[in-house]
């Protein structure tokens, strides 16, 4: 397992994965174009953007990829993650003198020396996109790990799309004090930290322990210069600030997930107070609504929601979060259907796990749920819409979803399990014998 970025591309060049853009690029949009044109293919390693390092991008973009960074097979990724979050392992405080991170530092912060991209085309300007925002609640102190669109506004000012979650909780609360909320930004992590930052976790919980887990050793973290919080010492970019209390600024468009712009509106605003990083650092970008950005989001989700499940029917056997509804909006849930009923049950519970989903489809065992053609056959041949799709109106859901009423979200379920009083071979999937065995280019020329 690689513990930091460095470990990873070097792996990901060794098997030819990363490539290395020579040609000079250009950060405003040509990059993004190149990084989406070899999303799930091809990680890139840009080393001439006239920017002062080089830049990454779609080192995770593929289910593939991801579960070779957790060392496990494709389909074993959520359940992998499900077990990590329950087993959370503490992480380790190292000294400055063993952090790389700290092998350069400045508190003269000046944003227009990164290398920091122009994405799409209405994109109010440049943003980080692969940040780790760390940050403690000012009333207990614990520890959240969390990424977020930011908005270059200034040398040393961000602006920040809080949605509802624990960020919006902690600031919430030294909002209402009228005090600042101390925050770090790790740029240029390795995925398993990427994918620990999207756990569906309750408040309170330290996204950094469920990496340490997935490492199998705990991730080693170095204190700040500038603010009382710790941040992965194998980062490659640190940058440290606070969130300004009742400020607001313009922030946005920006090219969202669901692919639609996220609109411009008022914002809180980070001001920076210190950049650390090693010396030669590597500056990552997610170029948005590409697979690396929503399966870095998809499998903590499939993880959490496959835990949440199980409470309700034990017999639950997979989820997948689909690339089409955009990794946040569409569930595939697999049962082993034991009494009827479940399914729905299923549903309720899928749609529980995170205000995102919308439309959820429980299907058996049989159905191969990333293969969206066996889901649609199971839909199709399974399930009447009277008796089994059932909609719950009006309520919370993604603001970014377009079709919402501000977040306001219909819900829907559909249940294309085989009832259980079906007369025996009525559903039985046609099959030839010896099939399976057959290597097809054996018999052609
Ligand atoms: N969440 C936001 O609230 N605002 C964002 O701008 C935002 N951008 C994201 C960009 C990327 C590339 C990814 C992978 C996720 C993004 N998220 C964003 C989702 C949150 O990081 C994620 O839901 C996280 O788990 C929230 O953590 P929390 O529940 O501990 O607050």
């Amino acid at each position: 397992i690689c513990t930091s970025l460095r470990d990873w591309l070097t792996l990901l060049e060794q098997e030819k994965i990363l490539k290395t853009v020579t040609k000079q690029v250009d950060l405003k949009h040509e990059l993004a174009a190149l990084g989406k044109k070899a999303d799930g293919k091809y990680a890139l390693k840009f080393v001439n953007t006239g920017g002062s390092m080089p830049v990454v991008t779609g080192f995770g973009g593929s289910r593939a990829l991801l579960a070779k960074a957790m060392g496990v097979e494709v389909h074993q990724v959520a359940e992998h993650f499900a077990q990590a979050q329950e087993n959370p392992m503490k992480c380790v405080l190292v000294d400055k003198a063993n952090a790389p991170v700290k092998e350069f530092v400045t508190f003269d912060v000046d944003l227009a020396k990164l290398p920091i991209p122009i994405h799409h085309e209405k994109d109010s300007g440049a943003y980080i996109t692969a940040a780790l925002l760390i940050a403690k609640d000012p009333e207990t102190g614990a520890r959240n790990v969390s990424i977020h669109r930011l908005q270059v506004s200034g040398a040393n000012r961000l602006g920040i799309l809080i949605l509802p979650r624990h960020l919006h909780n902690f600031y919430q609360k030294a909002e209402a004090e009228n005090k600042p909320l101390e925050i770090a930004l790790a740029i240029g992590v390795d995925p398993i930290l990427l994918l620990a930052s999207q756990a569906l976790a309750p408040l309170g919980f330290d996204e950094f322990t469920i990496a340490s887990r997935l490492y199998g050793k705990p991730l080693e973290l170095v204190k700040c210069e500038t603010v009382d919080l710790e941040v992965p010492a194998q980062a490659e970019i640190v940058l440290e600030g606070r969130l300004l209390p009742n400020v607001r600024e313009m922030e946005g468009p920006f090219g969202e997930y669901p692919k639609y712009y996220g609109p411009a509106s008022l914002k809180s605003v980070i001001e920076l107070t210190a950049m650390t990083s090693r010396k030669n650092p590597i500056y990552h970008t997610i170029v948005p609504a590409t697979m690396e950005h929503c399966l870095l989001g998809a499998i903590p989700r499939e993880g959490g929601m496959l835990q949440l499940i199980r409470n309700t029917v034990p017999t639950t056997l997979g989820v997948h979060l689909t690339a089409g509804g955009t990794c946040r909006y569409h569930a595939v849930v697999k049962i082993d259907k034991k009494s009827e009923g479940e399914a729905k049950n299923a549903i309720f519970a899928a749609l529980s796990s995170s205000h995102e989903i919308k439309h959820v489809v429980v299907v058996d065992k049989d159905v191969d749920i990333f293969n969206m053609e066996d889901v649609e056959w199971a839909i199709a041949t399974r399930s009447q819409a009277g008796r089994d799709v059932f909609i719950v109106e009006r309520a919370a859901g993604n603001k970014l979803d377009p079709s919402t009423d501000d977040g306001v979200c219909d819900k829907m379920g559909i249940d294309a399990t085989v009832p259980l009083d079906a007369p025996a071979g009525r559903f039985e999937r046609i099959r030839i014998p010896g099939e399976d065995q057959l290597d097809l280019t054996e018999y052609i020329l």
